[in-house]
């Protein structure tokens, strides 16, 4: 049977409630602490490299399968989509009571004497012996009590899926993003090597795992491995081995919906016009303007937001699938509407105080990247790009919608 992985912000109370119980379970059988082992033991061979995303992906699915014979046959982990969280992540519906709950920053409960034990949600009196005792710690990261430093948004992400053909490229610039800013974001446990012990980490692992198949599958990658490997491997194959999975290889965990790899995704990142609260560009026919259509990550971004330069190097996947760049399909009407929105944006922009402008993440700070053994160079290379692009977007008329 293939199981759906869902976004979490999606499940009904019910399927909520039973995922809650559990994870309770893995945590008080000692599985959250056995995946933490696995993860710790392994941090150097795993994330310096491009076994991060194969790794990942299978240790993720051995906590599925373990949840699954164990507690229910129909367990799927849910995905957290943390980079629609992008402007304010301590607002997130995730890091709410019902559902993981939130920093542990000020608090003193828990047994941690203001030592960062988180003060609710369902993991709140949980308490480890691995790797030493210790109440689950979450320390966020923002400059103010309680708060969290900004994530790369939604069309930081799609352009990275679309931007890389290179497994050796678009490793990095996910495990320096999204991947990073959740971890420091969160803080405590999150920026251990034994991060599963907190269910985030399965949350964000899910999430990462999706943008990597929505990379495999809808951009054409499926195969696509290279790069350096651990144990001093300098090109990665498909054919060369897991780590910690004995005899199993790379391969073996690509193609997802067969096998060992029996679970799919409720979407391949499809994010749904119908889904985004506010932009001024909700309701754009978006078959003709290129940009959107079903499975779009940035709805509302068009052609018309950014220079043809701009879009070739940012999107191009976008770019080719359009029918009006290059395609001079977009008649006079369209072309005149959509000046109108660039007019009416601007002015929006102009005159609001409180203007929506991506915020720029913060860099990743070298106590992470030494723990994580991270080359620093490549580091400050993805993250130039990345500031690079939300300096663009926002000096265009494009609006996220996902603010
Ligand atoms: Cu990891």
């Amino acid at each position: 049977m293939v199981i759906t992985r869902k976004d979490i912000a999606t499940l009904t109370d019910q399927e909520l409630t039973q995922y809650k119980q559990v994870i309770e379970k893995m945590y008080k059988n000692g599985w959250m602490e056995w995946f933490s082992d696995i993860h710790n033991r392994h941090n150097t061979k795993i994330h310096n490299n491009s076994m991060f995303l194969p790794f990942h992906r299978r240790m993720t699915r051995d906590f599925e399968i373990v949840a699954q014979q164990n507690y229910d046959p129909n367990f799927a982990i849910p995905y957290w989509d943390a980079s629609k969280d992008f402007a304010n992540p301590q607002n997130s519906l995730v890091l709410t009571d019902k559902y993981i709950g939130g920093d542990g920053g000020a608090s003193s409960s828990g047994g941690g004497g203001g030592g960062g034990c988180i003060a609710n949600g369902f993991q709140k009196s949980w308490s480890f012996k691995y790797p030493n005792p210790h109440c689950l710690v979450r320390k966020f990261n923002g400059k103010t009590p309680g708060s969290i430093e900004p994530w790369p948004s939604p069309e930081i992400m799609e352009s990275v899926l679309q931007r890389f053909n290179r497994l050796s490229d678009f490793d990095p610039n996910i495990q320096f993003t999204i991947h990073g800013s959740v971890h420091l974001g969160l803080g405590g446990d999150m920026t251990q090597t034994w991060a599963p012990n907190d269910a985030a980490f399965f949350l964000l692992h899910a999430y990462v795992d999706k943008l990597w198949w929505r990379w495999q599958s809808k951009y054409g990658n499926l195969w696509q491995i290279d790069g350096p490997g651990p144990n001093g491997i300098t090109n990665l194959s498909a054919d060369d081995l897991l780590i910690n999975y004995e005899g199993e290889t790379i391969r073996s965990v690509l193609e997802l919906g067969y096998g060992k790899m029996c679970y799919q995704y409720d979407s391949d990142g499809i994010q749904k016009t119908s889904t985004a609260t506010a932009g001024p560009f909700i309701g754009v026919n978006r078959n003709v303007v290129g940009f959107g259509g079903e499975g779009d990550v940035a709805p509302g971004l068009k052609a018309s937001n950014l220079s043809g330069e701009d879009l070739k190097r940012f999107f191009p996947k976008s770019v080719n699938n359009s029918s009006s760049i290059g395609g001079g399909n977009t008649n006079n009407a369209k072309r005149s509407s959509n000046l109108q929105k660039r007019n009416n944006s601007f002015m929006k922009r102009k005159y609001q105080t409180d203007s929506p402008l991506i915020p720029i993440p913060p860099p990743l700070p070298d106590s992470w990247i030494n723990m994580m053994k991270y080359k620093k160079e490549l580091v400050q290379k993805v993250y130039k790009e990345m500031v690079e692009l939300i300096e663009i977007l926002n000096k265009s008329d494009y609006i996220s919608p996902y603010f």
